[in-house]
């Protein structure tokens, strides 16, 4: 996601990494280049105005000039404005009681409409809200069909109607029926145009009229940059629209769609898709999404896609294992087979925080590859051959066990040691996700990835509740020691 403005705001910043002392023409220097970074990612050109004022604004700040570690700071300045940029969003869907809520779907040809109707469906179910998705596309002879299979591959209703012209008189008859039969929402699936014509615009006007829905979601290709934003403008002047949701932001969107359009259009961004498949629609969220850009991570986003796997019971039977350190190799099987489902590890390697670029890549490939889904069967083949006690407490795992599980799975017996060790470390990890505060999950994503770039280096051993946290003590010691040297510097300055 956004690959290259990453690479190039990365660079931005560097320049001022190892500089002795900060002046505001070195401050300038990297401010530049976080524009070029912007104008190269087709970030509309009112945006970046507004956008640099106030960053420029902020760097230039006295406070930066005499930090110890500008670069920090221009990173942290950077990512505030992309959240306020970004947001503030509400992406709850705002449900009637005990009525039914119709959500219009639009947007222009092949953005996107009719798979998010089905991601969104998906994404209700989840919640235990069932949907009912309406083919009011009668542009397309194939549309109608389309949205059939997919509510046919999601287990959700879709009406529709055969020979039917007017797609006004199709919205109608479908909220009607809807409604007669107790349906918590309906999602109109509209037709595309090429491009903004005023026959498309009365169409849609027509079903907002007539049908009134309770939300208008405005559809828009996260890779066509300017145009994009230009016919949201558009839409948003004859529809009203109540939120924007960004598809196709996994390809090599490069970010000027989705910089720009909440700020020329002041209609925010609800969802973003990040893939073809049902699963492939999150939530936004903009200090998340800032973190992405900026590689700092998205910490909610991957917790999210965590929980999607699971239910609430699972979840928090997990949250009391992670806890307590007493995650069995069982569990552990049970986990990476979830994770292992096409595309969604690699969707978060994406949301790890720090990762620089050359290893993001790697990591890509292999999360992503048929070896990577292959090495995760070879170790539930491992597990499987274990007995339940060795599952409960590897400790027992001797070399003459370690044999017998090897040549049960068809695997090495260093392959069997090396399973061992990683479920240890990561057992570790997920105590200090599990029991800590924002600055320990930090850590454990910290040496996560660092145990995924070099999976051979021996990772702490995790010991009590808290890992290696410093104490309250140490910390403000810590804390101390920066504003001496802050006020050394100043003086110095
Ligand atoms: N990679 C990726 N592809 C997507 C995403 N969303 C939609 N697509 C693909 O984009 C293409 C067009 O999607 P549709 O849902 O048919 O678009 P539409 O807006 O309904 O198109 P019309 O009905 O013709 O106006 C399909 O091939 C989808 O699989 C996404 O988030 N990521
Ligand atoms: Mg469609």
């Amino acid at each position: 996601m956004f690959d290259s403005l990453q690479t190039s705001l990365r660079s931005a910043f560097k320049t001022l990494t190892g500089k002795g002392r900060l002046t505001e023409s070195n401050m300038r220097d990297g401010l530049k280049l976080v524009e070029k970074s912007l104008l190269e990612a087709d970030v509309s050109i009112s945006v970046i105005r507004d956008f640099m004022d106030s960053v420029t604004t902020k760097a230039l700040g006295e406070k930066v000039l005499l930090s110890l570690k500008p670069h920090e700071q221009l990173v942290s300045i950077v990512h505030q404005e992309l959240i306020n940029l970004l947001g503030p969003v509400d992406n709850s869907i705002k449900l009637r009681e005990g009525a039914t809520t119709v959500i219009m779907m639009c947007g222009l040809q092949g953005s996107g409409k009719t798979t998010t109707c089905g991601k969104l469906a998906k994404l209700l179910l989840h919640e235990k809200v069932r949907p009912m998705l309406v083919a009011a596309d009668l542009q397309r002879p194939a549309a109608i069909q389309q949205l059939r299979v997919l509510g046919d591959s999601l287990g959700v209703p879709v009406y529709w109607e055969e020979g039917q012209q007017d797609p006004v008189k199709v919205c109608r008859d479908a909220v009607a029926k809807a409604t007669a039969e107790g349906y918590k929402i309906v999602i109109l699936d509209t037709a595309g145009r090429l491009a903004i014509d005023q026959e498309l615009m009365q169409q849609l006007r027509d079903i907002d009229k007539q049908v009134q829905p309770h939300h208008v979601f405005l559809v828009v290709d996260g890779m066509t940059g300017q145009d994009a934003v230009n016919s949201a403008a558009a839409f948003h002047e004859a529809l009203e629209l109540d939120g924007v949701i960004l598809t196709k932001l996994d390809g090599d969107a490069r970010g000027g769609a989705l910089l720009s359009v909440k700020h020329v259009t002041g209609v925010p961004i609800k969802f973003i898709g990040t893939g073809e498949n049902m699963d492939a629609l999150e939530p936004f969220n903009p200090d998340g999404m800032a973190g992405r850009i900026l590689g700092l991570g998205d910490i909610v986003g991957l917790a999210r896609e965590a929980q999607m796997l699971m239910d609430q019971e699972e979840q928090e039977k997990l949250r009391r294992q992670m806890e307590k350190g007493q995650m069995t190799l069982e569990d552990f099987r049970n986990h990476i087979q979830k994770i292992a489902k096409p595309g969604l590890l690699q969707k978060m390697v994406m949301m790890l925080p720090g990762i620089p670029a050359e290893a993001r890549d790697a990591l890509k490939q292999i999360t992503g590859s048929a070896e990577g889904a292959k090495a995760i069967k070879r170790q539930v083949g491992m597990i499987d051959s274990m007995t339940p006690e060795e599952r409960r407490n590897p400790k027992v795992i001797d070399s003459t066990r370690r044999q017998r599980i090897a040549r049960g799975s068809g695997a090495g017996t260093n392959e069997v040691s090396e399973l061992i060790k990683q479920f240890d470390s990561m057992k570790g990890m997920m105590q200090m996700m599990a029991g800590g505060d924002i600055t320990d999950r930090q850590a454990a994503m910290q040496k996560m990835q660092e145990q995924m770039l070099n999976p051979n280096a021996q990772m702490p051993k995790n010991k009590g509740t808290t890992g290696k946290r410093l104490t309250p003590k140490e910390r403000e010691k810590l804390r101390k020691d920066r504003e001496r040297k802050l006020k050394q510097k100043r003086k110095e300055g």
